[in-house]
């Protein structure tokens, strides 16, 4: 990875980011101070420095931006997602609970999944018994939280205030959900599933789950709905759900059940942890900003929207005006593929068509690339939109305010000086 200017933006100022991580001592993990460290804009980090946070933190976690630590939630630094595949050490983390011993020991032993609830036959498997007899599949996912993007809704909304980083698109291998449903049979009576994690509660008492939600019976069933023990040819990574997550691909990363222990087949929606109240639901029909929406007016969020992040160049860098910058990023939607992937340098008044690889496989994220031309020295804004396969664009400003503030996509601006 290049970078052409060697800063990170945090979208947070530099002393609370502090605060927030319950770090100290971040300028001597560098080996000395920073000259004119208290000149440094709110917001911008030394990427020496940015690294320096999570290294030796999060075991197997490089450069991410910590938004707290217990439960741990870190996000990765926009310009750090530029792999095609996010590595492990890049992926971001969002955890509601305590990560179980057996993920940080990696061990296996005596754990099993459940399947039970609307079935013909209950079903218990080990992990051997997964791998063996159902088919495996090896396939590139997006996951995104729900509330990644938060930190861009006026009046800000409590939560995670995460920025653009709380995505990833790792490769994962398992089975398909609806291969092992199958094997228990579904219940004409099925309706919903609902995943349990051997996470604790950040109480610690056994009682509580700290996260259980699910996905209608369709979407379980879905052939890209899948139980993965693999991230990036690894076993699942502690924070990831070792020793077995589930991924509903395109719909909120916190459908995608991690560290999972349990599958209950339910007879009407879930109700377990983040499932009811306003938690991953958004208000059926647009509201005011600030305005306090009734539960019953609230459902419960499916598809994930169409996005896009600029990778290379990070904001605020300085290029020549003679020459075209190179642009280069991600784009995905919960709803299919990418068609179409535009860029503009002024302020959206005329956009250019990048170019747009096909992905690896459904709900992976599609690579774009642009070279844009400056027509005169000077500052400029470079703003990216991605269109989806349903004719869906990102708009250019915040989109519709939630209480929880879920589901923001407006497209990603970066700033460039020509000189
Ligand atoms: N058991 C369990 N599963 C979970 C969570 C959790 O806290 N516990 N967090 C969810 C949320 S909100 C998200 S966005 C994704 C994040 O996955 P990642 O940490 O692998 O990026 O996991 C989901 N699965
Ligand atoms: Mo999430």
């Amino acid at each position: 990875m290049k970078h052409d200017k060697k800063i990170v933006f945090t979208g947070q100022p530099r002393r609370e980011f502090l605060r927030a991580s319950g770090l100290t001592g971040l300028f001597a993990a560098l080996g000395g101070p920073i000259p004119f460290a208290d000149r440094l804009m709110p917001g911008i980090f030394p990427e020496a420095l940015a690294q320096a946070v999570t290294t030796g933190v999060i075991p197997g976690k490089r450069g991410l931006r910590i938004l707290g630590d217990r439960p741990l939630n870190a996000e990765t630094p926009v310009t750090l997602l530029d792999d095609e595949i996010t590595p492990n050490e890049r992926h971001f983390v969002r955890n509601n609970g305590l990560v179980p011993e057996r993920a940080h020991r990696q061990d296996a032993k005596g754990w099993s999944l459940a399947i039970d609830g609307e079935v013909e036959r209950e079903l218990k498997v080990n992990l051997a018994e997964l791998k063996q007899r159902f088919r495996n599949h090896e396939r590139a996912l997006v996951i995104e939280c729900g509330g990644n993007g938060r930190a861009g809704f006026h009046p800000p909304a409590s939560g995670n205030q995460w920025t653009l980083g709380a995505v990833g698109c790792a490769l994962y291998k398992g089975v398909l959900l609806r291969d092992v449903l199958n094997e228990a049979g579904i219940k004409r009576s099925a309706v919903y599933i609902g995943y349990y994690g051997e996470d604790q509660h950040l109480s610690r008492d056994p009682a509580k789950h700290p996260i259980s939600r699910g996905v209608p019976i369709a979407k379980a069933m879905d052939e890209h709905t899948m139980l993965a023990w693999e991230m990036n040819g690894k076993p699942l990574p502690a924070h990831h759900g070792f020793p077995l997550r589930l991924i509903c691909p395109g719909w909120p990363g916190s459908t995608g059940g991690k560290w999972l222990k349990r599958i209950w087949v339910r007879d009407r929606i879930h109700d377990g942890e983040k499932m009811t109240g306003s938690s991953y639901r958004v208000p059926r029909f647009p509201v005011a900003p600030g305005t306090k929406v009734p539960g019953e007016e609230m459902e419960i969020i499916h598809e994930m929207p169409v996005k896009s992040i600029i990778t290379t160049p990070g904001t605020g860098v300085e290029i020549s005006a003679t020459k075209p910058l190179h642009l280069r990023g991600h784009a995905w939607s919960g709803w299919g593929n990418i068609t179409a992937m535009h860029v503009s340098n002024d302020f959206g008044s005329t956009w250019i068509a990048a170019t747009l690889k096909p992905p690896r496989n459904a709900y992976a994220w599609q690579r774009w690339e642009a070279d844009m031309k400056f027509p005169t020295r000077g500052y400029y804004e470079v703003w990216a939109r991605a269109t989806d396969v349903k004719g869906h664009q990102q708009p250019m400003v915040v989109p519709g305010w939630n209480p929880k503030g879920y589901l923001n996509n407006a497209m990603q601006r970066i700033a460039v000086k020509a000189i």
